[in-house]
């Protein structure tokens, strides 16, 4: 596994994560407007900006993930805290503003530590700092890290045991494969005796996911802007913001939503020294979302070394909270 540096105040010869982050956005950018289809990678979504664009979204009417998940974890927050550990590292992935794992919190009272790991480094640092006055006894570490790579917990916190926390569905938002590789170098980071909750997006109606995705104050067209905005930003590249258009629409036999942005006309655009010619119509694949019946997750958590112990889900079943195991994990 790969390490990052945890600390952002690094002035040793390792390039800090924000700047590492930008120039892995500058190839990712070039490599993904040469490739037929277009694409983006979903992370790069999240500058301080997109972070705050998300936030907006979970307090959208359609979006219902948030409020869902949130209502299954004050519900049974006492049963989910039950499977962690006293004096446990809790590890979040892809924490945004730690809003759910509040929840979790208040029935956790003898934590070791809470790591917040996310790759939208400033917003972290804020999100951090604000828990920190709600919650003062508690040691709170952030992470500046891409998960997908992997990450080192400080070496104070290496010994004790250890639970994950990953909700809001972004497992959706990788490829299956990529999902399983996830969850398997979550179980090294995690370790044999871990606990790993997992919020999992369900597959349901077409209507409310599109809705979910095409909200009406169009919030999430923002939100898929700003990976364009963001170009602009941070490498001067000429992206016309109202030349591109927000698509998302759901495929059922893939059980995904899928995120595009539109080109509006014929264009031509320099990013970063290179020119990328648009068709009228051609599109960037921005993200997708998969959605996962109780088995489908099961059956890929299971292939990755993982068994679902216990599952919530909502009365609707809109939404679902699987308590994740090591297959190999047994009480002692
Ligand atoms: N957990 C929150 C936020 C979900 S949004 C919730 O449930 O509401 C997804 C979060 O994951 C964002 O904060 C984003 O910055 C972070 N993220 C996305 N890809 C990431 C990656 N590869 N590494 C680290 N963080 C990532
Ligand atoms: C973070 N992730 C799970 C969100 C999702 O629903 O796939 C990101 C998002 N994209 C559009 N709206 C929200």
């Amino acid at each position: 596994m790969s390490s990052l540096p945890h600390a952002r105040s690094n002035h040793g010869a390792l390039p800090r994560p924000a700047d590492r982050e930008a120039s892995d956005f500058a190839r990712d950018l070039l490599a993904g407007l040469s490739a037929r289809p277009k694409h983006l990678l979903p992370k790069y979504f999240y500058d301080s900006v997109g972070s705050n664009l998300f936030e907006r979204i979970t307090e959208l009417p359609e979006y219902y993930p948030t409020r869902t998940e949130t209502g299954i974890l004050a519900d049974k927050a006492k049963a989910i805290a039950g499977f962690i550990p006293s004096g446990a590292v809790l590890v979040e992935f892809g924490s945004g503003s730690s809003a759910k794992v509040r929840l979790l919190l208040d029935k956790l009272p003898r934590l070791r530590a809470y790591v917040p790991v996310d790759i939208s480094a400033e917003f972290l640092d804020e999100e951090a700092a604000r828990l920190r006055g709600e919650f003062p006894a508690l040691d709170i570490v952030p992470v500046a890290a891409d998960f997908t790579t992997g990450f080192d917990l400080p070496p104070s916190l290496r010994e004790a045991p250890r639970a994950g926390f990953f909700p809001g569905s972004t497992i959706g938002n990788f490829e299956p494969p990529a999902a399983r590789d996830f969850l398997r170098l979550a179980a090294r980071i995690l370790g044999s005796r871990a606990t790993f909750v997992v919020g999992v997006d369900l597959v349901k109606d077409g209507r409310i996911l599109e809705a979910a995705y095409n909200d009406a104050a169009g919030v999430t067209a923002e939100f898929n802007l700003n990976i364009l905005a963001r170009a602009n930003r941070e490498f001067g590249a000429s992206f016309d913001l109202g030349a591109f258009e927000h698509r998302a629409f759901y495929d059922a036999e893939r059980s995904r939503i899928e995120m595009h942005l539109v080109s509006r006309k014929a264009q031509n655009l320099r990013v970063l020294g290179r020119s990328f010619a648009f068709a009228a119509g051609e599109s960037i694949h921005t993200e997708n979302s998969y959605k996962y019946t109780l088995d489908t997750f099961s059956t890929l958590a299971r292939e990755a070394g993982w068994r679902s112990t216990a599952v919530f889900q909502d009365e609707a079943a809109l939404f679902s909270v699987h308590v994740l195991r090591p297959e190999t994990f047994s009480v002692q």
